[in-house]
């Protein structure tokens, strides 16, 4: 059940796009996208300015995503050199470390010099246009420096999330064969140190790493690490003495401006695509239209850059709409639980945008905690990365924001490279939990199990049905996989992954992933991944991992494990077999469940039917459905019986 909650008159009144606006441009974008994502195209500065706009097709067999193909444009001039004249001195990053005493403010013109100069920096190391480069740093103002120096030389970087572990590094490293990495000595989240700079001696061991040449390290923590030279340069070293003077190189609007790996249904992350005109085009656009953007505002996502919200909606569409960013080292838990509202208040935060997961946990502490800040600047509110319970949409509007703010829910995807589906604040009624209607230019169709398109109120697998500027271009290094996963299960059409309703009023319910993915606190993990960093343990034979329910993090990792002949599961091996895997992947892949399985339920062909343990995982053993197509449905009562969660 769920409230209707419209739109404020007093928000309305004064929001850059009311109701009738949204309709009618909305209409225009769907009838003549050309026209519509030509005009849009020209809130950037470009260096020849595009005159083809849309060059695209979904037909599988001649698969194309072109936008303003000829133009030229550099990123970097237009989240920097293009502000300088008006906002020179206005604050573009908002530093806000782990410990609360440490925060730090760079204007746009010093933002400018450093990316400027750690350009330079890279071209002195030997670093040119489409060379790629890894970039494993805590959230500090370097990332954003790192990133943006990428863009203004052509290089593409891979931002690999701290709490990777060295392998899932050194994978990612290896299937782009990176020339450079760019780490800290350490990281500090919650009070606890991460070994950054350890983790990526570590990796560089593994086969594959070897065209790494440098690797930056940027003194976070001061901690005395091992320096390999000559391959090791510190950042600081490396930066004294650079120009502040770096012309920003004209690139086409298709070159490549990062790579970001994200988990599937099969095999290992897929490196995610994005070019340079279209998708900064979009992140902006949607960044100015979501978030109802202000000159004066202030305005934090609390993602991290290793995830596609830190890149779209902490540095490239805020520092491209030329507004003030805030970028945050911590957790909502560190010191205590009143965090995100005291820096809320100490930097008179006006637009907050977090994940449902840290919705759900502040939510338990009770409202205290919140209470305990004032929180009056705040003037919107909004969450990414998982479908969002009333209960918890309810709690951050009436506790956080005061019933004053309005809440976005936005869904999108890192293919995506922007926001998709989201009510625009002074325009869309908010239904809690519905992320409600199309951004413009989306056309969202649901389909059922056949690949017929459904009409009207209906529930089913969620696809795009055209092209948006901000859309990922393909899976780098392997065009194939980028056909097959997105454009084969229905010709013709993006398709999502996700699962969706559409009620009667037209507004969306993502239900979900409806594939092998699950989304554990707003960040994607394969049960393909666990599932294969359990097999490499010694004493396991076989595992099966599916998603079940979890309070906090929305779904959790529930495997199976079936261990090899001879060994017994014992408490002491289902606590190393977590370890393992957190090892293997890193944190976010622990699981929360283990059961030992005797045997898993296959098909007479040897199929894992994850149906069947995904009903057991998620306690539903009533729900099995159909298992007489088992090759022995015998081992299923005992799977049953001995579940973890009853
Ligand atoms: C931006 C991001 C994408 C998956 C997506 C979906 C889920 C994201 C959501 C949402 C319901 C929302 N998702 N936002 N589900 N409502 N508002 O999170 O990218 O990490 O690639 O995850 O997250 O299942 O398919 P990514």
């Amino acid at each position: 059940m769920s409230t209707l909650h419209p739109v404020q008159a007093a928000f309305a009144e004064k929001a850059r796009i009311g109701k009738a606006a949204y309709e009618r441009l909305y209409a225009e974008s769907v009838r003549d996208p050309e026209g519509f994502w030509a005009r849009v195209g020209q809130r950037l500065d470009w260096i020849n300015t595009p005159t083809q706009v849309k060059d695209v097709s979904f037909d599988p067999a001649d698969l194309h995503i072109r936008w303003y193909g000829d133009g030229t444009l550099n990123v970097a001039a237009n989240c920097l050199d293009r502000h300088l004249a008006e906002r020179g001195d206005k604050t573009a990053i908002i530093f806000e470390g782990d410990d609360p005493s440490e925060s730090r403010r760079l204007t746009y013109r010093e933002l400018h010099a450093e990316v400027c100069k750690f350009a330079n920096t890279l071209k002195h190391l030997g670093v040119a246009k489409g060379d790629r480069v890894a970039i494993y740093l805590p959230m500090i103002p370097e990332a954003a420096v790192a990133m943006l120096a990428c863009a203004r030389i052509g290089a593409i970087h891979s931002v690999v999330f701290g709490g990777f572990s060295p392998d899932s590094l050194a994978g990612r490293i290896a299937d782009s064969q990176c020339r450079l990495v760019i780490t800290a000595d350490e990281g500090v989240r919650g009070g606890k140190k991460i070994a950054l700079k350890a983790n990526v001696d570590e990796a560089l061991e593994r086969p594959g790493t070897s065209s790494v040449e440098t690797v930056v390290v940027v003194r976070r923590t001061g901690a005395g690490v091992a320096m390999q030279s000559p391959r090791d340069r510190y950042w600081h070293v490396l930066m004294d003495g650079q120009s502040a003077n770096c012309p920003a190189e004209p690139m086409e609007a298709e070159h490549p401006l990062f790579v970001l790996y994200t988990s599937g249904s099969t095999g290992k992350p897929k490196g995610v695509l994005h070019t340079s005109g279209g998708y900064l085009v979009y992140v902006s656009y949607t960044h100015e239209c979501v978030f109802d953007l202000r000159e004066d505002d202030v305005y934090w996502c609390t993602a991290d850059v290793g995830w596609v919200t830190g890149h779209s909606y902490v540095v490239y569409g805020p520092l491209a709409n030329g507004a003030t960013t805030v970028m945050f080292d911590g957790v909502p838990s560190y010191p205590d639980c009143s965090r995100f509202w005291d820096v809320v208040d100490k930097h008179k935060v006006t637009l907050f945008y977090t994940a449902p997961t840290a919705i759900r946990a502040l939510m338990r502490e009770g409202e205290a905690p919140v209470k305990k800040a004032s929180r009056a600047s705040l003037r919107l509110l909004g969450t990414v990365g998982e479908p969002i319970n009333p209960e918890a949409w309810e709690w951050y509007w009436r506790v956080v924001g005061d019933e004053r703010c309005p809440v976005v829910d936005t869904w999108w995807q890192t293919e995506t490279g922007g926001i998709l589906i989201t009510p625009l604040p002074g325009a869309i009624d908010a239904k809690p939990g519905s992320a409600t209607l199309p951004f413009f230019g989306i056309r969202p169709a649901i389909v059922d199990a056949m690949g017929q398109v459904l009409e009207g109120a209906a529930e089913g697998n969620l696809l795009i049905t055209d092209s948006w500027p901000g859309q990922m271009r393909t899976v780098y290094g392997d065009h194939q996989r980028f056909i097959d996963t997105y454009f084969s299960a229905y010709p013709g059409n993006y398709f999502t992954g996700d699962g969706a309703r559409r009620d009667e009023d037209g507004y969306y319910w993502i239900t979900g992933r409806v594939d092998d993915v699950i989304n554990v606190s707003g960040h994607r993990i394969g049960t393909a991944e666990v599932e294969s960093a359990l097999v490499a343990h010694p004493e396991v034979a076989e595992a099966a991992v599916v998603g079940c329910p979890h309070d906090i993090k929305g779904q959790g990792i529930y495997a199976y494990v079936t261990l090899i002949a001879g060994v017994e599961g014992s408490e002491e091996l289902r606590k190393e077999l977590v370890a393992w895997v957190r090892k293997e992947i890193g944190p976010i892949a622990t699981p929360d469940y283990l059961q030992w399985a005797p045997s898993l339920p296959k098909t007479r062909s040897g199929k894992i039917m994850r149906r069947i343990l995904r009903k057991i995982g998620e306690n539903q053993p009533g729900q099995l459905g159909d298992i007489s197509t088992l090759a022995d449905p015998s081992v299923v009562q005992k799977l049953v019986d001995e579940r973890l969660i009853k």
